[in-house]
């Protein structure tokens, strides 16, 4: 076949995404939560690796007996370098960099370790689960190789069944976060790069075939019409149901040879909302076994440069947010964190949240969607991706796809961004309007977006001009008047004029203070800065008439090694409206009067 660069570059592509989904990994287990799960969470043994030791030799060829093996001395004589049960511990769900001093900066491999035994049962089927590993993960079981998993912020999992022992099982994980320029993220962002386990560890157990995955939402334009798919592991012609109890819906349907059915049927909703955010107890039956889900119905689509939910126009009253913990830093590893988090937002007067910059914890967006928080997804597509790299392409939409997979069912998720603050190029629009379109593909329910820093300007006015905004849905802005550029009394007076059809969100605009510390509003780093910066900024963005919301920068100050100002930063960007330790600024109580007045 004759190929031209471009049709190279797509085989190359495929090629490479068949490599990053067909890894020895099994398809993602829909809803854990409400499946048989045993907790691997707790204490893990580990050993740090900078060199990679446990798992390259001297001749740097990977090793046949690496840690993976966790070998132990038989004999006083014998050589065994690492004993895992005589080293270092940490916690699982939670990064290494906040748990252990020596860690605060490490980037590089960490090896865990957990034993356990495991009452197997005859006619079930088990499957190791991860929540998410920061950020190239080897997985090993009694010192098989189970599969390998790149990237920090999406779920994966692996079928144990037959390696599986009643006694002594040991599950190794070779984990390491290195930045590197290819990957997504690239090298060069501005949070911390936490490293480990950051995300819950469970066995799930299923029987020999069971639903694995499903996709229940109102079909794209209907308040009553819910349409969708049931898929079963294994391929099997037989009938499946649905029953929503509280509506007396119960509806069978039949999967076809490879085990998938549609979906469509009709009901009365009481649509979710905000105001309103029902939920509806949903079984999902097969072969006498039922899955239960939580699930809420409602519309998003756009017109002009509104948003409608539910048909009616709503101002996305948002706020951006770091998925770490209220009260300190390093990841989010619980529910009630989540919920400290969502309980903020809402105490702003929030009815949106922008979950940024990957995607966060299946808790976080249950939490929100609890609350009657809307959300937007993101994955970390993020600054000076190389946009011409077949790899990092095939890795990007690979998380995206992940992201889909894990949250298509979170009725409070409107938004699947694609990227933040990418400079702009012919190949960024392809690899970009490219994974737009697989959002589409994916999921055609919710709308695609992503965050643009890129307007020119024109006869004093900001344009909103960057040819991305062909491709999406929603166009976020990012700008940040009185911090990174003008002085804060012009922001009052910016002029915005944007060359789509399409709403706008604000979807950055901040600056930094270090809570307790007053001055004048002239004083940078100041609590009276940071509120006349919103105060002016928030002047200017209500002269934007097709601005369909806002997600300012950002909930609470959040870790990040570019923050180099000892005394006012000491590692931390300052723009959060509250401190680490979970104390508001003079500027959350802006917003919060802000959005009171606004509907
Ligand atoms: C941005 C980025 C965000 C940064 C923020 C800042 O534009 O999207 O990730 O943290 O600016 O504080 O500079």
């Amino acid at each position: 076949i004759k190929t031209n660069s471009s049709n190279r570059f797509v085989l190359l592509t495929l090629c490479l995404m068949a490599l990053y989904s067909g890894f020895a990994q099994s398809s993602l287990i829909q809803n854990i939560d409400n499946r048989t799960t045993v907790s691997l969470d707790g204490t893990w043994q580990i050993i740090i690796d900078p060199l990679e030791n446990g798992y390259y030799n001297h001749r740097y060829q990977p090793k046949d007996n690496g840690f993976f093996m966790n070998e132990k001395m038989q004999t006083p004589s014998d050589l065994i370098e690492y004993n895992f049960d005589e080293g270092y511990e940490l916690q699982v769900p939670g990064d290494w960099n906040t748990q252990m001093e020596k860690l605060y900066y490490y980037e590089g491999t960490v090896w865990y370790k957990r034993s356990f035994d495991y009452d197997k049962k005859d006619g079930k089927r088990v499957f190791v689960h991860f929540g998410a590993v920061n950020y190239d993960a080897k997985v090993y079981l009694n010192g098989k190789k189970l599969g390998d998993h790149i990237g920090g912020y999406t779920s994966f999992n692996f079928e144990v069944t037959d390696l599986l022992k009643a006694k002594d099982n040991f599950l190794v994980l070779k984990v390491d976060n290195t930045r590197k320029r290819e990957a997504i993220p690239t090298v060069n962002t501005d949070w911390w790069n936490y490293g480990g386990i950051t995300r819950s560890v469970t066995l799930v157990e299923t029987e020999l075939n069971f639903i694995r995955d499903y996709f229940i939402q109102l079909k794209k334009g209907s308040k009553a019409n819910v349409e969708g798919w049931i898929q079963l592991d294994r391929p099997l012609e037989t009938n499946v149901s649905i029953e929503i109890p509280e509506l007396n819906i119960s509806k069978n349907y039949r999967t076809d040879a490879n085990g998938r059915a549609l979906v469509s049927f009709n009901g009365a909703f009481d649509l979710w909302s905000p105001q309103n955010p029902k939920l509806y107890k949903l079984e999902l039956v097969f072969a006498g076994n039922s899955l239960e889900d939580q699930i809420g119905f409602r519309t998003v689509e756009t017109r002009g440069h509104k948003i409608l939910l539910n048909g009616s126009p709503l101002f996305l009253k948002g706020i951006s947010v770091h998925e770490e913990a209220p009260f300190s830093a390093g990841r989010v590893t619980t529910m009630e964190e989540c919920e400290v988090l969502v309980s903020w937002a809402k105490e702003m007067g929030c009815n949106f949240i922008r979950l940024a910059h990957y995607p966060h914890s299946e808790q976080m967006v249950k939490a929100a969607e609890a609350a009657g928080l809307l959300v937007w997804s993101e994955i970390p597509v993020y600054w000076t991706v190389p946009f011409d790299n077949p790899e990092t392409y095939a890795n990007a939409e690979n998380q995206l796809t992940d992201m889909i997979s894990r949250d298509k069912n979170r009725t409070n998720i409107i938004l699947w961004s694609v990227a933040n603050e990418t400079p702009i190029s012919d190949a960024r629009i392809a690899f970009l309007s490219n994974l737009s379109k697989k959002v589409k593909s994916l999921d055609n329910t919710r709308l695609t977006t992503a965050a643009l820093d890129t307007q020119s300007s024109a006869d004093g006015y900001n344009m909103i001009d960057d040819p991305l905004g062909e491709h999406i849905d929603v166009i976020g802005i990012n700008q940040y008047c009185g911090w990174y550029f003008d002085k804060l009394s012009n922001c009052a007076k910016g002029k915005w004029k944007t060359s789509y059809d399409k709403p706008v969100i604000i979807s950055e605009f901040g600056g930094g203070a270090l809570q307790g510390y007053h001055g004048s509003e002239d004083e940078r780093w100041t609590e009276e800065y940071q509120d006349a910066l919103y105060k002016y900024n928030l002047q200017m963005l209500d002269n934007i008439e097709f601005m369909a919301g806002m997600t300012p920068w950002i909930l609470k100050d959040f870790l990040s090694p570019r923050r180099n100002l000892k005394r006012i930063q000491n590692d931390f960007n300052r723009k959060g409206l509250i401190s680490e330790e979970g104390i508001r600024k003079k500027a959350f109580y802006r917003m919060q009067d802000y959005y009171k007045g606004k509907n």
